[in-house]
């Protein structure tokens, strides 16, 4: 039976965004990095797509989302331009940086979206201060943190998660449970693998979620962030999910076997399984996920050639943008 208007509407609007992030992060494995358009490393998010998607499609336009070295994914979700996430990444002035951060420091305040930080577990307390703002002004905002499971094992998650309990400070932990962190699998890194558990001594309730099924995380999601606004608290989510990619674009992927990757991509590849459920329940036919498809990826190919055209950072622009201007004397 075809879904109601508004939901076919909203899955749509789910797909779109996840082939978005997808292509958009192909183009960096398959263009920029033989073409050695940027400098290091970049850490691809392809498989993780459902989890950036249904959390942030769940928030409010201007709640905050604060991110890791893994957030291409996060930050098209919250709509920043994947022109200037190219040009960023590629070093150009036109970068959403000004070409000054590159893959892991993608930032844009003016869609909410605070930026990366590859600092492992340190955004959590970014997070917790922003949610410390929102509740003292009672905007009702409510700011969402995503890192990876390997940040459940530090001292500044760890003590985030208690001044947020303490404070009942409106933040939303989202855990990205992609099962490694680089090379090292959880069962090596992690005494306990019911890692919803992980929060429950401080009172903040942990709830596991399907993180390849973008519904389940979007209505997992949207009931947390509606009840965090009627009365602010803390609240964890460990997303159950898998990257089809490297650690990072240099990561040679001995610690796990090609038949693991293929067999997870067989099985569980986000895009896939909703494309799947579309078409099987009539919200959709073939021909409007292959329309969708080819406009999306005309969209990535042309933000690629136009950024990839941009000029270079000037050198006395080095010291710009660095530090905040004060807003007082
Ligand atoms: C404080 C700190 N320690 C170590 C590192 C090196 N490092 C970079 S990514 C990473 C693994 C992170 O794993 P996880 O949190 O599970 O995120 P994922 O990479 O799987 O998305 C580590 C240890 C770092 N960036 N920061």
């Amino acid at each position: 039976m075809a879904r109601k208007k508004k939901d076919a509407e909203l899955l749509l609007h789910f797909y779109e965004d996840m082939l978005r992030i997808r292509f958009f992060e192909e183009k960096i494995r398959d263009v920029l990095l033989p073409k050695k358009l940027f400098r290091g490393s970049s850490h691809l998010g392809i498989g993780q797509e459902a989890v950036a998607v249904g959390a942030i499609h769940a928030l409010r336009e201007d709640d905050p989302v604060i991110s890791t070295h893994r957030g291409h994914g996060h930050a098209i979700a919250k709509g920043v331009d994947p022109y200037v996430m190219f040009a960023e990444i590629m070093g150009r002035r036109t970068g959403c940086c000004k070409g000054k951060g590159g893959s892991m420091h993608i930032a844009d305040a003016s869609k909410h979206f605070m930026g990366e930080n590859p600092v492992v577990g340190s955004n959590a307390g970014m997070a917790a201060g922003m949610a410390l703002a929102a509740r003292l002004e009672g905007s009702g905002r409510v700011v969402a943190s995503f890192f990876g499971e390997g940040a459940l094992n530090t001292g500044a998650f760890l003590e985030s998660a208690n001044m947020a309990a303490l404070w009942s400070l409106p933040v939303l932990l989202l855990c990205e449970n992609n099962r490694y962190a680089i090379s090292v699998p959880l069962e090596k890194s992690s005494s306990l693998m019911e890692l919803e558990n992980r929060t429950c001594s401080y009172g903040i309730p942990g709830q596991k979620v399907n993180g390849m099924h973008v519904m389940q995380v979007y209505e997992a999601v949207s009931k947390a962030a509606e009840e965090m606004r009627a009365e602010p608290a803390p609240r964890f989510f460990v997303f159950d999910t898998y990257r089809f990619e490297g650690h990072h674009t240099a990561d040679k992927e001995s610690y796990r076997t090609e038949d693991e990757t293929i067999a997870q991509f067989r099985e569980r590849d986000p895009i896939h399984i909703l494309e799947v459920e579309m078409i099987d329940d009539h919200t959709v036919d073939l021909d409007t996920t292959i329309d969708m498809r080819e406009r999306v990826q005309a969209e990535i190919d042309e933000a690629y050639a136009r950024a990839v055209e941009d000029p270079w950072p000037n050198p006395e622009d080095a010291l710009t943008g660095v530090y905040a201007e004060p807003e007082v004397e």
